[in-house]
């Protein structure tokens, strides 16, 4: 397709300062020498942000957040909004990930919300959606994705503003991967559900996969139709791991 792919690591709540030589050698090779045509995002947590944002700067790597609040400021105890992402160095944020659905409750209308606090910030929103392994083995999977779609992407997403990630809930961190025409069959479902939701518009749409992502089996989910790109978790904390993935294409 002539969809630029995305390759993006979300380090959830890992690294410290001791990560920093792991982003100085993803940015060292995006910048010399390094010639795959992907756009490469990582999302590091909050605390590192601005650290990431200064070592990438100078390459073509993207900085972003992980979650952000709804609000813009205010009596909000722990929480960190779009705006700030934006301030420290953010240009992406990833919303509705599973792992805060389940461990925080939030719902598709939480994640619509989110998502549009990200678009007020100017950043690009990562919406992510995905069944669980009972909806998967009830035969909810497509109805599940339907719902999120509709539950969870304002009206007004663009190509430009929003990228959807599709994570199967029971492939991620397990090493699991569903089939090569599983993940076909799911990415064509969101691309269609976002043209009728949306309109032709969406057919620019990157829809990116994620769940045990690594470099041994990049090449072949890379490779499937509707597939934009990758949302990697722990294959991302190692340069050579996340660059390995990057190559694939
Ligand atoms: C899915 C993914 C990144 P992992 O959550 O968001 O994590 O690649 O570790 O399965």
């Amino acid at each position: 397709s002539s969809i630029r792919p995305l390759v993006a690591g979300n380090w959830k709540m890992n690294g410290t300062n001791a990560s920093m030589p792991e982003l100085v050698a993803i940015g060292g090779a995006f910048t010399h020498g390094f010639d795959v045509p992907v756009d490469a995002l990582i999302c590091p947590p909050a605390t590192l942000l601005a650290r990431a944002y200064d070592v990438l700067s100078s390459s073509a790597v993207r900085v972003g957040g992980q979650d952000c609040a709804t609000s813009e400021n205010g009596a909000h105890t722990g929480d960190i909004s779009a705006e700030m992402l934006k301030d420290a160095g953010a240009s992406f944020v990833i919303v509705g990930h599973s792992e805060r659905r389940i461990d925080h409750g939030e719902t598709n209308e939480v994640v619509n919300e989110k998502a549009r606090a990200a678009w007020r910030a100017g950043l690009v929103a990562i919406i992510c959606i995905g069944e669980t392994q009972s909806q998967r083995e009830k035969g909810l999977t497509l109805d599940i994705l339907t719902a999120q779609i509709e539950g969870s992407v304002p009206s007004g997403a663009t190509a430009a503003n929003t990228v959807i990630a599709y994570e199967p809930v029971w492939a991620i961190g397990t090493g699991l991967t569903p089939t090569i025409p599983d993940v076909a069959q799911a990415h064509a479902h969101i691309r269609a559900e976002l043209v009728r939701v949306l309109g032709d518009g969406a057919n620019a749409m990157r829809i990116l996969y994620g769940g045990s992502v690594k470099p041994s089996n990049a090449g072949e989910l890379l490779a499937v139709a509707n597939v934009n790109g990758a949302l990697v978790g722990g294959a991302s904390l190692k340069a050579s791991d996340f660059l390995g993935i990057a190559e694939a294409y």
